[in-house]
């Protein structure tokens, strides 16, 4: 399936063809019948001969409307684009052809209409007047058709060119990353709501769980599929490059409209700041700076935006720059989705262009935005495989655990690591106030070993673990042995590596003391004033002996702290279970 827009001056007949192609008059609203003109987008489908589905987005050509014109074009890759031969190229000619050209759209067909109104020579000079347009576009070496609908001159051809283009453009890609740039929302019949766009990135099936996201709310709103429609068909599953209506539950109709995206949660950024480059069309007469009311088209939606030219001021007419957009609403947007971008004071077509980074981190004056996967984790440092995919459209494999890492800095940590851990000698690192990364990076080590909040290499004394003192400390936590007839260097070692805690002349397992820490936690949840030895000591049926320095290492450990007789919570006390 395909969906072809169409595009061209006003008048020169593209609805009608439209309705030709399909039988369905794309002209929906009763003031476009009657004032023959198209004023918002309009649908249609249909079967080709060799039984390709193709649908069909009807775009209107007055320039009053070009809103409606960009609303439809954002997510379709082909058009069909109309000249009549009896007016031949006009301003919106050019304008649709330098919008579609913007917005990346790669392939398309060129009918050239109402031929039976002009005699041979005319029609001759339309046609050479309109490749010299064509010329150096996408639409460059496309097939020319000439046709005129009410004699039905040409149509033939036109089904079949159309037949041969779409057989050749290649199918939408399905990435398992749906986004539905929304155009109409109205109320479904029976409940709920039905929102239509074209499908692009990945497959909506009913059932699936949703979120809407864009200028209609300030936060992302779920919703889920209770049916799904394409050219006036029920499907239970409907795969990217086709034209859909989908019905929803979870949102109004009036909460919802054209500019929103329907998109998979947890697979997209929402964002409000994009770097971007911007080509400025060479027939603008002025360059592009912070200036002006400036207007971004993406997707379906027309946004009020914020301009920023990064390196110099300006972008001149006819070259690329950079610049850094600040969206009024959050959209889920990715690297290689276009704009268009007018300015909506002088209502003309300033330019367009790519969007590189849909979170840039640098400041205005240092980013250099590209498309590289690179530049984001360099930029980044440490990036969650997840986030870089939200981020770039892109899966890598992880450095380490579940983060890609810029490789200096992986490399810089590893050795910083390394040498902590050389430098801790056979009592090992202490890691309690390591992040997350640090922990995981030395796991990660080659002959590391990590347990207990400490670390060490390998050979140094990793066989204390299952020194039988420890083992006898956590058989009985809360009458722990003495430790008599320990050898003394042995002890001293079980100490520094944190297996042993040692506390006023008694020794506890690390274990024991993390009981003791959350019923501590679970008696000053009942008693959040303070609670009192005896308290402790029933909890933890053991005898004062043990209570008290248990106590006094919680204390010194931040657990509790001592006011009086009474505990009371301490900064470090855990939650109770
Ligand atoms: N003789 C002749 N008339 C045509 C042809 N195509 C369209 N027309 C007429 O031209 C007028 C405009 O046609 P539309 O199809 O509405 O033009 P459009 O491009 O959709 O116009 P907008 O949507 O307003 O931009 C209508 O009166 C059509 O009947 C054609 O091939 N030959
Ligand atoms: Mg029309």
């Amino acid at each position: 399936m395909h969906v072809v827009a169409t595009a061209g001056h006003v008048d020169h007949g593209k609805s009608t063809l439209v309705r030709v192609l399909t039988g369905v008059d794309p002209d929906r609203w009763d003031e476009e019948k009657r004032r023959g003109l198209t004023i918002d987008l309009g649908f249609a489908g249909t079967t080709l001969p060799s039984g390709r589905g193709v649908s069909l987005v009807d775009v209107p050509g007055h320039v009053r409307f070009l809103k409606n014109m960009l609303a439809g074009v954002g997510a379709v890759d082909t058009c069909l684009f109309v000249v009549a031969a009896t007016e031949g190229w006009k301003p919106q000619s050019e304008e649709h052809l330098r919008i579609l050209e913007l917005l990346g759209v790669g392939q398309g067909l060129v009918a050239l209409t109402k031929v039976a109104l002009v005699d041979d020579d005319s029609r001759e000079l339309a046609r050479l007047e309109m490749a010299d347009h064509l010329t150096g576009t996408f639409l460059a070496g496309a097939e020319v058709v000439d046709v005129d609908a009410p004699t039905g001159a040409g149509l033939g051809d036109l089904v079949a060119a159309l037949d041969r283009l779409l057989e050749v453009t290649p199918i939408a890609v399905d990435r398992g990353r749906a986004r539905l740039w929304i155009d109409r929302s109205f109320p479904a019949r029976g409940s709920g709501t039905v929102v239509t766009g074209t499908l692009s990135g990945g497959a909506l099936a009913t059932g699936d769980d949703l979120l809407i996201i864009g200028p209609s709310a300030a936060t992302p709103r779920a919703v889920r599929v209770r049916a799904l429609q394409s050219l006036g068909t029920g499907h239970g599953r409907i795969g990217p490059g086709n034209r859909v209506a989908v019905n929803v539950t979870g949102v109004g109709h009036g909460d919802v409209g054209r500019g929103d995206a329907l998109v998979q949660p947890g697979r997209w950024h929402a964002t409000t700041m994009v770097d971007a480059s911007l080509t400025v069309l060479a027939a603008l007469g002025h360059p592009v700076s912070r200036r002006g009311a400036h207007v971004a088209y993406v997707g379906s939606g027309e946004h009020p935006v914020q301009l920023r030219v990064l390196g110099p001021s300006a972008v001149e007419p006819g070259t690329t720059g950079l610049v850094r957009l600040h969206l009024p609403a959050a959209l889920p947007l990715l690297p290689g989705d276009r704009f268009v971008l007018r300015e909506s004071g002088r209502s003309e077509t300033v330019g367009g262009g790519e969007i590189l980074d849909v979170a840039p981190v640098r400041r205005a004056v240092d980013a250099r935005p590209d498309r590289s996967v690179d530049r984001v984790v360099d930029e980044r440092g440490w990036v969650d495989t997840d986030d870089l995919e939200r981020l770039t459209g892109e899966r890598r494999p992880s450095t380490v655990g579940r983060w890609v890492v810029a490789p200096r800095l992986y490399a810089a940590t590893v050795e910083r690591l390394r040498h902590a851990l050389l430098d801790a000698g056979g009592g090992g690192l202490d890691i309690t106030h390591f992040d997350d990364r640090e922990r995981t990076v030395l796991r990660s080590l080659d002959g590391v070993q990590v347990s207990e909040g400490r670390a060490w290499t390998a050979g140094h004394g990793d066989d204390l673990a299952g020194h039988p003192f420890v083992a006898a400390l956590e058989a009985d936590p809360f009458h722990p042995p003495s430790a008599d007839g320990v050898d003394r260097a042995e002890l001293r070692m079980l100490i520094q590596r944190g297996l042993v805690v040692e506390r006023d002349g008694l020794w506890f397992a690390p274990a024991a003391v993390a009981e003791a820490s959350r019923h501590v936690a679970e008696l000053l949840r009942v008693h959040p004033g303070g609670i009192t030895v005896s308290q402790v000591r029933e909890a933890l049926a053991t005898s004062r002996k043990w209570a008290v320095p248990l106590l006094a290492h919680l204390d010194a450990t931040g657990v509790t702290r001592r006011r009086g007789d009474l505990r009371i919570a301490g900064p470090r006390l855990p939650s109770a279970r």
